[in-house]
């Protein structure tokens, strides 16, 4: 009951932003909005449903994958109305999703290692701070305030240094102790971050640092979609699988 009621207020609120023009068939873009939109829709069911599936120290886990995903899911409604109305990126909204979205999955990680290790609260700080640097220099750049190439160079620095604190800091030696499962959900959040997230820089680069207008928002914006894709459903899954696994053990 309380899930139909979460779900039907995600499914019910949103409805106004359900406008737009008609999709054209030859608009890939737009339909990659619309792809995208179902799914974050169907992750975010799937990931409230299967909290039951899983042990109390999991649950807080999938809630935060669920939220992460519903967020999107809101923000998707609206970024593919401008995009079918006005052919524009929708860089705001897109943003705003971003901003709540990233610090949530750092939140993510601060669980999985809260659990194990006295190292969470830390990691969680220096990866907060690196993600806002590299979320507002891009921002800097998208909303033409800065130059796009010393954006996309400060936005970079802070995803480095993300990446250098996972690999070289207290994180990664502090895993090594905990149970197999938190390691490769440890090691797999990794990857995401550095494979994963490696798609928004190229999209980026796609969309500002080769050329002009035009064709290249479309390449942004097709490039984006599909990062968020994978690096907010397919992350949660991550996380839904090793909480899974974890949770039959201790039966
Ligand atoms: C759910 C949304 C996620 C995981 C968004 C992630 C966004 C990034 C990893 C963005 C990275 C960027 C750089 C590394 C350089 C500057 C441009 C950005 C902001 C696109």
């Amino acid at each position: 009951m309380k899930y139909l009621l979460i779900l039907g207020s995600v499914i019910a609120l949103p409805s106004f932003a359900a406008g737009g023009g008609d999709l054209d068939i030859s608009d890939g873009v737009g339909i990659s909005f619309w792809l995208v939109t179902a799914a974050m829709l169907a992750a975010t069911v799937f990931f409230f449903v299967e909290r039951d599936q899983v042990s109390a120290k999991w649950k807080t886990s999938l809630t935060v994958s669920g939220l992460i995903t519903g967020i999107a899911f809101w923000h998707y409604l609206y970024m593919r109305g401008v995009w079918v109305e006005t052919g524009d990126s929708p860089t705001v909204f897109r943003y705003i999703d971003w901003l709540l979205t990233v610090p949530l999955q750092m939140v993510e990680f601060y669980l999985i290692l809260a659990a194990c290790t006295n190292v969470a609260g830390s990691l969680f700080k220096k990866l907060l701070g690196g993600s806002l640097v590299m979320l507002v220099g891009g921002f800097l750049g998208e909303a033409g305030i800065w130059d796009v190439t010393i954006a996309f160079v400060v936005g970079m620095a802070g995803w480095l240094y993300m990446i250098y604190e996972l690999y070289a800091g207290e994180g990664k030696a502090a895993v090594k102790t905990a149970s197999p499962a938190v390691n490769s959900a440890y090691n797999a959040m990794m990857l995401i971050i550095v494979v994963g997230w490696s798609i928004y820089p190229a999209g980026y680069a796609a969309g500002y640092l080769m050329g002009g207008e035009g064709v290249y928002a479309q390449n942004l914006n097709l490039i984006y979609n599909l990062a968020d894709f994978i690096n907010k459903i397919l992350f949660g899954l991550i996380i839904w699988h090793v909480a899974v696994k974890e949770s039959s053990h201790s039966h």
